[in-house]
């Protein structure tokens, strides 16, 4: 871990909502920050906070060992890195991108002679710098670059790191955005059925939707120890004929409210093929292996 906060320089490529967010946090801690935008303008406000303004990104890179890129996508990351020197720096990429994608930057970045940490951020910018927000960032790749930085990294917000393997944190990062997007297709759906409905306002709703998915948020640690044992029985109150049997009165509902089942159907079906395959005593675990075939 870093030895002397205050005299760990960082350097951060990226000024957008989330760079510039972070980059307050290490100002505000004393860190010493070097810091470059392709847009030079949006540098403005920081340089009067304290930061030095790099006319380059190469620039910038020379300035600091730890080197922060947080972009838009992976291709900017290797367009504003072009032309620097890499050599001997630790460079953490907090850009967005596949879990292709970030082992072959690790790459690119160890033949450039660099350290390399991938990390993909789990919160949104006002939850960097706030505690109590429950943002983090993963981080996979050199455990050594990790180790060294550590401090430096927890500053904007909190840090999991999760192994070797530099696809990992973006791999974890798209995977737990995607459970998110299938819980806010649910959400959608259901404030869809109520919404021209009299006597049932979203704002009375909500607290009954935040009830239900808290409550049924337990069974992920059933699917996980069903596929882990393979035995998709084990421990299933409610069963997958009984579910699928349910299904013509969750489109019918729809149907009678005039709600597209365009969110829903995709889901039925499958489970709908896991019955005709023969898995009606299992819960819905199957569907991972639909989807995996
Ligand atoms: N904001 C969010 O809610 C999410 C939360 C989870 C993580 N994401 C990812 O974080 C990366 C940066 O996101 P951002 O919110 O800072 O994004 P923008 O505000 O759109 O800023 C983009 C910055 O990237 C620069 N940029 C774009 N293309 C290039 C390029 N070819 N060369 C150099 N820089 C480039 C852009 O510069 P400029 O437009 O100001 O000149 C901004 O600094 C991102 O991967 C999210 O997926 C955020």
């Amino acid at each position: 871990t870093d030895h002397n906060i205050s005299t760990t320089p960082v350097t951060l490529l990226g000024l957008g909502a989330m760079g510039t967010a972070m980059a307050r946090t290490w100002l505000a801690a004393g860190y010493p920050l070097t810091v470059w935008n392709r847009t030079a303008a949006r540098a403005e406000p920081l340089a009067a906070e304290g930061a030095k303004v790099a006319a380059t990104a190469a620039e910038a890179v020379a300035a600091s060992r730890l080197v922060v890129v947080c972009l838009l996508d992976d291709a900017s990351v290797g367009e504003a890195l072009a032309d620097a020197d890499l050599a001997g720096k630790d460079v953490v990429n907090l850009t967005s991108g596949s879990p292709a994608q970030a082992r072959a930057r690790a790459e690119w970045a160890r033949e450039r002679g660099a350290r390399f940490l991938d990390g993909g951020i789990m919160a949104i910018p006002p939850m960097i710098g706030v505690p109590d927000s429950g943002g983090y960032v993963f981080y996979s790749g050199s455990g050594e670059l990790f180790q060294e930085h550590g401090t430096a990294l927890t500053v904007p917000t909190g840090a999991t790191y999760v192994g070797e393997n530099p696809g990992h944190a973006a791999l974890l990062d798209v995977a737990l955005l995607s459970a998110m997007y299938g819980m806010f297709a649910g959400v959608e759906h259901a404030f869809a059925l109520v919404r021209k409905e009299e006597g049932i306002a979203p704002k009375e709703f909500a607290p009954l939707l935040v009830g239900w998915l808290t409550a049924m948020s337990g069974a992920v640690h059933g699917i996980a120890e069903q596929l882990e044992s393979g035995d998709y029985t084990t421990g299933v109150a409610s069963n997958l004929a009984m579910i699928v049997a349910g299904n013509p009165t969750l489109l019918a509902t729809a149907e009678e409210q005039g709600v597209s089942t365009e969110l829903l159907a995709p889901y039925l079906t499958l489970m709908e093929r896991l019955l005709a395959e023969g898995h009606g005593d299992e819960g819905t675990a199957g569907v991972v292996d639909l989807l995996t075939r």
